[in-house]
């Protein structure tokens, strides 16, 4: 009998995705089955949200701030990009369990500035040269002079400082310095490690001067897409998070998802996301969280999500279906999430609500011209 219900359930699933209609579980109904129904509510409901994700995708970080950690602003240089920003170099030093470890962060800040300035902190997930310091070499996907004459602040540090993008049974990068041993089925993948590392670059840009703490976006791509969600999920002090092309894993919802899914993910990238999340693999259908989930973490505060024509491994249409099935948790607040409900052509930015959207025509990738909407949407809803 229950297996003839379970089957039941399985045809009505698939015949949901057919349609185009996924069955998603609701963000606004707690474990214990119970609707949230006043913003009051909410932060409990968050919190069990975040221990699902936690315990069943991205892991556990075994420490937050590290004790005795060293912000070191190592140089300041006036007068660069013909004196429209001031460089810091930036250096964090920590010590844990196993030994030493740190990041770089490299800062731009505009000079003609009257008001501390909002800041973009990219994660980088590409070739160092990509974020240049001396910006010899400029590159589309870090505009920093364009983010500059916009009046925001422009912040990046590289991903392999955490830990290298490589499965070595986590013995480098920060698992190496902080992991107890053995490690759980829920300990930190290496996307936790470098959301953890944005949330320590963070400690460092609200506390230099000229950056307001208050309008701080964190931005990756790809799989530093999936990484800025889990950041800006966990960190409150993100105000807007901003996914580009992220895809399986990131903003697009698992179930009957086109392109990559949960099995081939794991299958590829074995040490991005925790030992549990195998358990997921071909069973997207029956799991206890989908990916809207990770983007109404972000709630009430400020998400963008952008897909690209040809990126069909993110699968832009579900990456579009996330922002509406998360919009629920933003009216709560009386606040507008994703206010389309029909995906957008492209380049036709959806920047009316508290998420934004676009699609841009071409492949995957994080463009100027993905940078210049996510500034058009800090433009018009963080507040100056
Ligand atoms: C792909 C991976 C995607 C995406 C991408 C990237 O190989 O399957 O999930 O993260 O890499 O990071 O560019």
């Amino acid at each position: 009998m229950s297996h003839l219900l379970s089957i039941a359930a399985l045809l009505t699933a698939v015949s949901f995705a057919l349609a185009g209609e996924v069955m998603l579980p609701d963000p606004l109904v707690t474990n214990a089955g119970v609707r949230v129904t006043t913003p009051a509510a909410w932060p409990a409901r968050r919190a069990e949200i975040l221990e699902i994700f936690t315990r069943e995708m991205f892991g556990r970080a075994p420490v937050a701030r590290p004790a005795g950690m060293k912000i070191s602003v190592m140089e300041t240089t006036p007068g660069m990009m013909d004196g429209a920003a001031e460089r810091r170099l930036i250096r964090l030093d920590w010590t844990g369990p196993g030994g030493t470890g740190g990041m770089n962060l490299i800062l731009f800040v505009p000079t003609a500035q009257q008001k501390p300035a909002g800041c973009f902190l990219l994660i980088c997930n590409r070739p160092s040269e990509n974020i240049d310091p001396t910006r010899v070499q400029k590159s589309p996907y870090w505009p920093a002079e364009a983010i500059i004459a916009r009046g925001y602040a422009a912040a990046t540090f590289y991903n392999d400082d955490l830990d290298p993008d490589k499965h070595d049974e986590f013995k480098n990068g920060v698992h190496g310095v902080f992991d107890t041993l053995p490690r759980g089925n829920d300990a930190w993948g290496t996307l936790a490690a470098w959301a953890w590392g944005a949330s320590r670059a963070i400690d460092a840009l609200v506390e230099q001067p000229g950056i307001d703490a208050k309008r701080i976006a964190v931005v990756g791509h790809s799989r530093g897409g999936k990484t800025a969600l889990w950041c800006g999920a966990q960190d409150e002090r993100v105000a807007l998070t901003i996914s580009n092309n992220s895809g399986c894993g990131g903003a697009a919802i698992s179930r009957g998802k086109a392109g990559e899914n949960v099995a081939r993910i794991n299958k590829s990238f074995p040490h991005w996301f925790n030992a549990n999340y195998k358990n997921w693999d071909n069973k997207e259908f029956e799991a206890p969280f989908d990916q809207h989930e990770l983007i109404a973490l972000c709630a009430p505060r400020l998400v963008y999500v952008a897909s690209a024509t040809e990126d069909a491994w993110a699968d832009p249409a579900a990456e579009f279906r996330a922002t509406v099935a998360a919009t629920p948790v933003w009216q709560l607040f009386g606040l507008t999430g994703m206010t389309a409900t029909a995906q957008p052509a492209a380049e036709q930015p959806e920047q009316a609500g508290h998420i934004g959207y676009h699609l841009r025509t071409g492949k995957h990738d994080l463009t100027e011209y993905d940078w210049q909407q996510y500034m058009n949407f800090a433009d018009k809803h963080l507040s100056k």
